[in-house]
Parts: C-alpha cells; structure tokens; sequence
C-alpha cells in the first residue's frame, strides 16, 4: 500500500466538499428537510432535470421516517402511495387486512436516499436554515449555518443560496414558513393568513389533507409533508406514509410546472 499522507486526506475533503457547496449557491429549489416528504419531492425534482439542493439539520437525514410509530421501525402504507415506492424499486409486503402493506422504515428511508441522490440532489446535513431571502414580495433562498453554531449558542453570520423556489419540508413545526411570518408579518395563502397549526389525531383526514394542502404557501415557497398540514391546518395521521410519499410527488410536480412556465428558466440563468 502508498504511504499515506494524512493532509491528502484532508484536502481531498475540503476540496470536495467546497466545490459542492460553490455548486450550489444558486439552484432552482432549496429543500429545508430530510424527511420522506422532502426526500420524496428531490428525487422527483432531479428527474425533471433541475437543480436541487436540499438541507437538513441533523447529520443523519430522513426524519421521523426512522422511528416508524413508537420507535418500531416499520412503516405503514396504504394502496394510494405504491406507484411512489414502485418507482423507488421498494416492495412493500401486504398486510392480512386488505388495502395495507408493511415496509421496513430503515430500508425504505435509505432506499429514498439513495434513489434521490442518484437522481442528482444534493444533501447538506449538519446545516440548519435559520431563515429566507425576502424582498417584500417573495421567497427567493435560504440562509444557512452549521447546525452546531445554534446549538452552541454562537453568534456567527450564516451564508446565503439562492433559489427559485424554496420548500418548507421541515415536518411538524413549519419551521422556515413560521419564521417567514414571524420576522415579516407577511399574509400567507392560508385561510388565515398565517400558519394554522396542526390539528390533532385522525390518519384517514390527515393523509387525505397532506395532499391537498402540498401548494405554495407565500410567493416563491411551498409546502410538504407535516409542514404542509401546520401551515394550512390539517390533521396529524401518526406512522402511516403514503400521504407523506404523495406529498413529495405532488410538490415536485407543481414546482416543476412553476419552472417549465415562461416566468423562469433555471436559478443558474442570470
Ligand atoms: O419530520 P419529518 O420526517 O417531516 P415529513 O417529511 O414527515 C413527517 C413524518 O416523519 C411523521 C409523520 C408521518 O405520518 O407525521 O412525523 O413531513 O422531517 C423533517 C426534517 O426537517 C429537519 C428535521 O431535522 C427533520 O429531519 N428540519 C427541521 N427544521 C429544519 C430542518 C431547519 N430549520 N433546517 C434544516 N432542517
């Protein structure tokens, strides 16, 4: 074996890793989440052909999509969601009630990872979105920093991306949607011109209104998955994810079609 030197090592790294990150500073669509919805709608968005990046908080992605219901890691999946997972090459197993199939929520969400990945998206874990770039009238990037400056408390200034539209995939807290309101008052396209908040318990309307309320939220920002339900105001449905899974498609979709219109080509376009 060459004798190995430790610096190559390190430079081989930073070299990498800067180059992705020069890479990405403009993009058509920022992703804030790891999760299944979020995991989802890069891999669609890449297929489609556009530049994607997506950022997640914590160094491992995928969310709540883990720990199945109660840290027992299977996944619950109804009829509706199997073309999603068929297009990941994931078989989920039927279950003795009609209408139900069971998956391995390890398997499932690393099988999403490395689909999306495949497909082109790019992850930054570790890194938390703290806030938008506003111009009084729309979204267009996110501001990024380390996740471990929050929270050792520091005061660092973070670095910004640019993008042509930005989703809010940040499951049960709506995070960059709520932080959207809470800095600069704007009214979202939510009944209340803010974000409702989740109601409680009910799988059959939560996964049926996931669906419904995946749409853009304020100019230049959509929602998906959890985020989706807290920002319009529908319901939580506990370990089952097809609507989490047709979320992510749903959000590809529309944002594609927001992209291919004459209004704009590609955030890499000046
Ligand atoms: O919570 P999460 O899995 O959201 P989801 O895709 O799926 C929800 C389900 O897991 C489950 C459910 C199913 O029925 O209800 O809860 O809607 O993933 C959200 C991800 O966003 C990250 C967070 O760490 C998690 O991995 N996240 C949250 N805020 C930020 C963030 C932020 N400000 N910056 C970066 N990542």
């Amino acid at each position: 074996m060459a004798k190995m030197d430790d610096t190559i090592v390190s430079q081989a790294i930073i070299e990498k890793y800067f180059e992705r990150l020069k890479n990405n500073l403009r993009i058509d669509v920022a992703i804030v989440g790891g999760g299944p919805a979020g995991m989802v709608a890069a891999y669609y968005l890449s297929k489609f052909g556009h530049k994607v990046a997506m950022f997640e908080r914590k160094l491992s992605i995928g969310g709540g999509m883990w720990a199945g219901g109660m840290m027992f890691n299977f996944i619950v999946v109804q009829d509706d969601a199997l073309p999603v997972l068929k297009e990941f090459g994931i078989e989920p197993e039927p279950y003795k009630e009609k209408g139900y199939y069971t998956a391995c929520a390890v398997r499932t969400m690393a099988t999403l990872t490395a689909k999306a990945t495949e497909m082109g998206a790019t992850i930054f874990n570790g890194i938390t979105i703290e806030d938008v770039v506003w111009d009084s009238k729309r979204v267009s990037g996110v501001v990024a920093n380390w996740s471990v400056v929050d929270a050792a408390g520091l005061f660092v200034d973070p670095l910004t991306i640019k993008s042509t539209y930005t989703i809010d995939a940040t499951g049960h807290p709506c995070e960059i949607v709520s932080t959207l309101v809470k800095k600069n008052g704007v009214k979202l396209y939510t009944p209340t011109g803010d974000v409702a908040g989740e109601c409680s318990m009910n799988a059959i309307q939560g996964e049926l209104d996931v669906v419904a309320n995946t749409r853009e939220v304020y100019s230049g920002i959509y929602v998906t998955g959890m985020a989706a339900n807290a920002a319009y105001g529908g319901q939580r449905m506990g370990p089952i994810f097809g609507g989490m899974l047709l979320s992510g498609k749903r959000v590809a979709n529309l944002i594609h079609q927001s992209l291919s219109s004459a209004m704009f080509s590609t955030a890499g376009a000046e």
